[in-house]
């Protein structure tokens, strides 16, 4: 019987992971990846990023799915790029799926490439994808007890946004709480709070990650 050790497929991942961000670099491209929760608002948030950022970047978007199309079809309407990832059960994007999308990209017409993770806190934390930036969303209504019990994620990722800022009053989410866990587990981490349907936060959001491609390009 052959065993196969998940460090070892995990290590594979990575060297793949480093390849696409070797690729990725020489075409220019920044790539940012966003994870959250299923439902948590990231489609959402990228829409309002794009309508924000429209005619000073040009983004394009690979979405990871367990089925389905909805969320490219979402990004397409807009006009933005996509590509379209069935991972047919996968609770996650790997880099090896990374490789097979950006061969259909046209890099010229890109310069910020997002990718929209499965909906998954936990398996997704374990899998780099050759991003420079990875973004987790974490929506009001989901508690603001996610950092400390899933920090695997949290600790790895360059911002928060907490998402749905709307819904504040309708819930016990304190923000103080989540704030101060998330310094704790990524001091360097910047915070953001939006309420994407009605447009709060994200100039801020958008303002930051236009600078970031600017500094890491
Ligand atoms: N009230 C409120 N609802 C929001 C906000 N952002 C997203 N939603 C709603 O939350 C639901 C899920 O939003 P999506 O953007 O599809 O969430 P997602 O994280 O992309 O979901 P998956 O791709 O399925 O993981 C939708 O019904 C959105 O309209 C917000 O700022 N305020
Ligand atoms: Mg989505």
């Amino acid at each position: 019987m052959k065993i196969i050790a998940a460090r070892k497929l995990l290590k594979a991942n990575d060297q793949l992971a480093e390849e696409n961000r070797a690729r990725l670099d020489a075409a220019g491209v920044f790539c940012v990846n966003v994870v959250g929760s299923p439902g948590a608002g990231k489609t959402t948030l990228l829409e309002a990023l794009f309508a924000t950022v429209a005619g000073r970047v040009k983004p394009a978007v690979i979405e990871g799915d367990i089925a389905g199309s909805l969320d490219a079809e979402r990004i397409a309407k807009l006009g933005v790029p996509v590509v379209q990832i069935n991972t047919e059960g996968a609770c996650h994007l790997d880099a090896n799926m990374i490789a097979a999308a950006l061969g259909s990209l046209d890099y010229d017409a890109v310069d910020v490439l997002f990718i929209e993770n499965v909906g998954n806190l936990v398996c997704t934390a374990g899998f780099d994808l050759g991003e420079h930036l990875r973004i987790v969303v974490l929506s009001t209504s989901e508690g603001d007890d996610k950092a400390a019990k899933y920090p695997a994620i949290f600790q790895g990722s360059d911002a928060l946004v907490i998402t749905k800022a709307d819904l504040l009053p309708h819930t016990n989410f304190n923000a103080d709480r989540i704030t101060a866990d998330m310094k704790r587990l990524a001091p360097n981490a910047e915070i953001f709070q939006v309420a994407a349907l009605r447009g709060d936060g994200i100039v801020a959001t958008a303002d930051w990650l236009v600078q970031k491609l600017s500094s890491g390009r």
